[in-house]
């Protein structure tokens, strides 16, 4: 039976067990237990602090996990990134005191900047040939460089309300982070199997965020219009109504573009548009 590691709490963690349920698998929330059972798939849940899921998925000890990428590319573990999860979205970026006049990277030249995340600082500035001081610390790194520990921080920015709290400013974004599922690259092929089974429950849920399904009755003389303002989708579905001179017209529309779309289906004559959550895109 498959193994997923998942954060025990922490900002990872409700959105995990969210995803999980839409994927139809209860999960128990619970941060006491270290293992559970889960219900609707065939796996066991085992429960980590996100620091220590890169190596349980590269040690066997789970076979694939949901952490953010910025672990995944700290931790420099042998795991497989099969895919982005679409939530845990934030920044690892490189912010300077507000006083500071930051003329470009090279300010940082023998600089202190003080991170969690020493691995991928050490990296970023060695593929800028830049050479500074990276001070590892585990945790309220904004505060720094108030209390003299150092010049700059390399830290994870969502809001960036925390930066601006400090008297931060973010100058340079060095990574996009988000939750990904990472997975053992020495996995059998039944493991595999299953994996390939979550994988396409995810994606189905991953494609349906942001789609309406849009349903409306349209003079059928305006079908090829109507067809033309819809352009990218396979057909959209027409269904006769009663009335001849009429039809259902449903599509399925990503709500970037929903209401323009609409606005231009009322013009040529659209009427008793509905417009209703979409939960699974199946392909
Ligand atoms: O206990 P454990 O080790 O499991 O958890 P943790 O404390 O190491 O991590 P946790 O739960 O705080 O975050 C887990 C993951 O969430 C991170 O590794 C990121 O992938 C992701 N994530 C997304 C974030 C944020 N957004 C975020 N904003 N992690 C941390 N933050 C911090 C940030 O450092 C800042 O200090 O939240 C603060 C607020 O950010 P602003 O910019 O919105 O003010
Ligand atoms: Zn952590």
């Amino acid at each position: 039976m498959l193994t997923i590691a998942i954060q025990n709490k922490g900002r990872l963690n409700e959105d995990t067990i969210s995803l999980l349920a839409d994927a139809g698998i209860t999960a128990s929330a619970s941060h006491r237990k270290l293992i559970s059972d889960a219900k609707g798939f065939p796996l066991h849940v085992l429960y980590l602090r996100d620091d220590d899921i890169p190596q349980a998925v590269a040690m066997g000890v789970a076979d694939i996990g949901i952490v953010g990428l910025n672990e995944v590319l700290e931790k420099e573990q042998d795991v497989d990134i099969l895919m982005k999860l679409g939530f845990g979205a934030c920044r690892l970026s490189l912010a300077v005191p507000n006083a500071v006049d930051y003329p470009g990277l090279n300010w940082f030249e023998g600089k202190r900047v003080a991170t969690s995340y020493p691995v991928i600082l050490r990296n970023y500035f060695s593929e800028n040939g830049i050479q500074a001081f990276v001070h590892e610390i585990a945790g309220s790194v904004e505060v720094a460089p108030a209390v003299g520990m150092a010049d700059a921080i390399f830290d994870i920015v969502s809001s960036g309300g925390t930066l601006i709290q400090n008297g931060l400013r973010e100058e340079d974004t060095v990574i996009h982070s988000e939750a990904v599922l990472i997975g053992n690259p020495h996995i059998d092929a039944e493991k595999k199997a299953d994996i390939d089974k979550l994988m396409f429950r995810f994606r189905s849920i991953l494609e349906s965020k942001g789609m309406k399904y849009v349903l409306m009755n349209l003079p059928k003389e305006k079908v090829p219009e109507a067809v033309a303002i819809l352009p990218g989708m396979k057909s959209p579905t027409l269904l006769p109504l009663a009335d001849e001179a009429w039809v259902s017209l449903h599509v399925v529309l990503h709500e970037d573009t929903l209401w323009e779309k609409i606005e231009q289906l009322k013009n040529i004559g659209a009427e008793d548009i509905l417009v209703l959550a979409l939960e699974n895109v199946i392909r």
